[in-house]
């Protein structure tokens, strides 16, 4: 199968330039002024728009087991609505409970992922620590194409993972040539407070980011990179949502230490004011982890990314419908965290970004695309638009419009945490791996087109990185 998009302008991480694309059998083979190409290519007219990498959403959760229940969104309809927005892979995360070894979690996750439209890796959680599980981190970095591992701070009494976790799991990260990746938000003041609150009689969703305020999630920052400090190795902060954790990424990255932060578009555009509403459902289908915050903080992300010291954008996509979401009726603590966006974030990141003047249409593909390719290591693979890349183009047509709806987007969710937002800026056209997937709303996602995407190990920075760590290993100084 082959596609050529003509008269279009290629919008890469660095160049801004004319020229048509032409793909064959999952590739970009060549990128050029008036390209010659064979008669049976299909022709995609992409003039006035711009083709740049699909998107890369290196923060999903389909199909997560989590708080008693399931997300709604499996992998198939949730890389599908990810291909209508112009996202062409997701990263998403293998979580093992507590004492549930690792290897057989992340068999677990590659079954159920099996049916995804949209190419796709995992970052493995550590959740608890053993032998076995220093083990099974380097067969998955060995064998199976893993080159990063998560760390909830947060979630005490589940998932939580305490010093103890991060300092052991950190070492054999940089041993491995892994990234360490961390949910940063102190799991025990968080259970305090939500303790505080409710026997206060605060039950209602307003308790959630009561419980959860920036300064607990600054701390957890400011933990993690300097736990990362010591153990000399690369950190990446999940969902930065406020300016105390990005204070601490600016002040470790302008002191040469290697720390990346992602933040969310829902955090960039939606504020707290959602938890006062008195409608129970609507305040509780925005409750997530960590909670959306003050427009000041707002303010600070932008700024994050527009400095560097942010470099990516995600969703956390965590879909619960209403029903699943009234488990928490009478305690907010009970209400599953999580909120959808993977059909949104390139239009929101587009219009709030680009049209506001705060990211230049290069600034945009790097966040949203190719610096998630690069810390993840899929570079040029993914996030390039490259001779030899893999065909994920997403074609742009920035003066096309779209209100978002949960009436009218293909999440499976029964709401939107950014309904009736009016977005300039849309993709037409998605291919994934050369395959036209998406055409102006007609959505043609293939159950289990999608391709496991093995990762590799960094080298050799990571290598002279652990060298180093054992050098600075504390030695005893000599008595007298
Ligand atoms: N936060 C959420 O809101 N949902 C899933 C997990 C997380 O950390
Ligand atoms: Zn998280
Ligand atoms: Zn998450």
């Amino acid at each position: 199968m082959s596609i050529v998009i003509r008269g279009g302008t290629v919008v890469t991480a660095e160049q801004t330039y004319s020229a048509d694309v032409y793909c064959e059998n999952g590739k970009i083979v060549a990128i050029g002024e008036n390209l010659e190409v064979p008669s049976s290519a299909e022709v995609i007219d992409a003039t006035g728009q711009y083709i740049m990498p699909g998107g890369i959403d290196p923060h999903t959760h389909m199909q997560l087991p989590f708080m008693g229940t399931v997300a709604s969104e499996d992998f198939y309809t949730g890389t599908a609505a990810g291909l209508a927005g112009g996202n062409t892979s997701i990263i998403d995360f293998v979580i093992p409970a507590p004492q549930q070894p690792l290897m057989e979690a992340y068999k677990q996750w590659r079954e159920w992922s099996e049916k995804s439209a949209a190419d796709y890796g995992f970052h493995v959680a550590v959740t608890w620590w053993s032998e076995g599980v220093k083990e099974d981190m380097a067969t998955l970095v060995r064998d199976h194409g893993i080159n990063s591992f998560k760390h909830f701070m947060a979630y005490k009494n589940a998932i939580m993972a305490d010093d103890e976790i991060l300092v052991n799991s950190f070492e054999q990260c940089v041993k491995l040539g892994a990234m360490a990746t961390v949910h940063a938000e102190n799991g025990e003041l968080v259970f305090q407070l939500q303790k505080q609150l409710l026997a206060q009689g605060i039950t209602g969703p307003e308790g959630h980011p009561l419980s959860r305020p920036p300064i607990v999630e600054g701390e957890a920052a400011n933990r993690a990179i300097q736990i990362a400090q010591v153990m000399n190795v690369p950190i990446y902060i999940v969902h930065v949502s406020c300016k105390d954790s990005l204070d601490a990424i600016t002040r470790a990255r302008s002191e040469g230490q290697r720390v990346y932060g992602e933040c969310l578009a829902g955090h960039l555009v939606i504020d707290e004011s959602v938890y006062r509403s008195d409608d129970f459902e609507f305040a509780a289908a925005h409750v997530m982890s960590p909670p959306f915050r003050s427009k000041e903080h707002q303010a600070a992300l932008w700024k994050g990314l527009q400095g560097g010291n942010l470099q990516t954008t995600a969703t956390d996509h965590c879909c619960f419908c209403a029903p699943q979401k009234a488990a928490g009726k009478d305690n907010f603590t009970l209400i599953p965290n999580g909120t959808a966006g993977i059909e949104d974030r390139m239009a929101i990141m587009w219009d709030a970004g680009v049209n506001t003047g705060k990211l230049t249409m290069n600034e945009f593909v790097a966040v949203t695309s190719s610096n998630a390719a690069k810390i993840f290591n899929i570079y040029p693979q993914k996030g390039a638009i490259a001779v030899g890349s893999d065909a994920d183009i997403v074609v742009w047509d920035p003066a096309g419009t779209r209100t978002i709806s949960a009436a009218t987007h293909h999440q499976n969710i029964d709401f939107n945490i950014f309904e009736g937002r009016k977005v300039t800026g849309v993709p037409t056209n998605t291919l994934s791996r050369g395959n036209l997937v998406y055409k102006e709303g007609d959505l043609r996602a293939v159950k289990g087109a999608g391709k496991y995407v093995k990762r590799k190990p960094f080298s050799p920075v990571f290598a002279a990185m652990a060298k180093q760590a054992e050098i600075n290993k504390p030695t005893p100084v000599p008595r007298g």
